[in-house]
């Protein structure tokens, strides 16, 4: 029995202020094949402040991911930096599955590492101090308890100083830090890593211990559906990157 195929996704920043990119995503969700899987690696909406909030988006994004499970597809979903507050109820709601902040799959020899990809960019400790704050499990729950307008409130306060600190921060400051994506990829026996994030489409190949191996990162999708396609057959495992405008 061949394993399915499995298509990987990030930064869609769904959000109801561009109906264009949901309606997007709407699409790409209707063109997948039967039997297949779904990974989406984070910042899936634009941000999240509670699964109480019982939008139109949200409800029309649930519909659509647990609608595919008429169609056997199977979903995936590790949180970003924008919504890693989405919990189990909203999990539930899409019949997707949540996974942790480090994942993998294996292939015949070596494994897929996948995640967003906030946890590379360790040449902004600033950044990592600040993530390490807002995953706070005791904050996060006290957030979570305020009403949903002060909710509301605190996340367009964090959004408007995360935009200016990152007007004045380098583009490499926010890029994957090299060593680490090594490192991870050891740790994981991985030749391949896939990842959003930087929104910075793009194969990386290069060499650890002298086997080459990949680094592929997903675009966001502000300027059109991207996605990777893992194929599977009996033999051979391919990758494929997709941006189409
Ligand atoms: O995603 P992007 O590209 O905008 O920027 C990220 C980093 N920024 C963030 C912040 C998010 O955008 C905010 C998400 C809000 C979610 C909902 C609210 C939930 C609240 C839960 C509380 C428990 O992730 C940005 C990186 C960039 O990626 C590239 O990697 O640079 O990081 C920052 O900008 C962080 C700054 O370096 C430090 C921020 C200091 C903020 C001070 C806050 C003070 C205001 C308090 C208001 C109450
Ligand atoms: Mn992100």
């Amino acid at each position: 029995m061949n394993n399915p195929n499995r298509y990987f996704i990030a930064d869609i920043h769904l959000t109801d202020n561009q109906p264009d990119i949901t309606a997007g995503f709407l699409s790409f969700l209707d063109t997948l094949p039967d039997h297949c899987e779904l990974y989406i690696l984070g910042d899936l909406f634009d941000y999240w402040v509670g699964d109480d909030v019982n939008s139109t988006l949200h409800q029309q994004v649930a519909g659509a991911l647990h609608s595919l499970t008429n169609r056997h597809i199977k979903k995936y979903f590790v949180h970003g930096n924008r919504d890693f507050l989405l919990g189990k109820q909203f999990a539930k709601s899409c019949d997707m599955t949540l996974l942790t902040d480090i994942n993998c799959l294996t292939k015949p020899n070596k494994n897929i590492v996948f995640l967003h990809g906030d946890l590379l960019c360790s040449d902004d400790p600033q950044y990592l101090k600040f993530r390490k704050i807002m995953h706070c499990k005791w904050l996060q729950k006290l957030f979570l308890c305020l009403p949903l307008f002060i909710r509301l409130k605190i996340a367009a306060k964090l959004r408007q100083k995360s935009s200016q600190h990152n007007q004045i921060k380098s583009e490499a400051i926010m890029d994957v830090n090299q060593q680490s994506v090594i490192n991870m990829m050891v740790k994981y026996n991985a030749d391949t890593m896939i990842h959003g994030h930087t929104h910075k489409p793009a194969t990386h190949t290069f060499l650890i211990n002298d086997e080459p191996v990949s680094r592929i990162v997903l675009s966001a999708w502000h300027d059109g559906i991207s996605y990777i396609k893992q194929e599977c057959n009996s033999s051979d495992i391919i990758l494929y990157n997709h941006c189409c405008k």
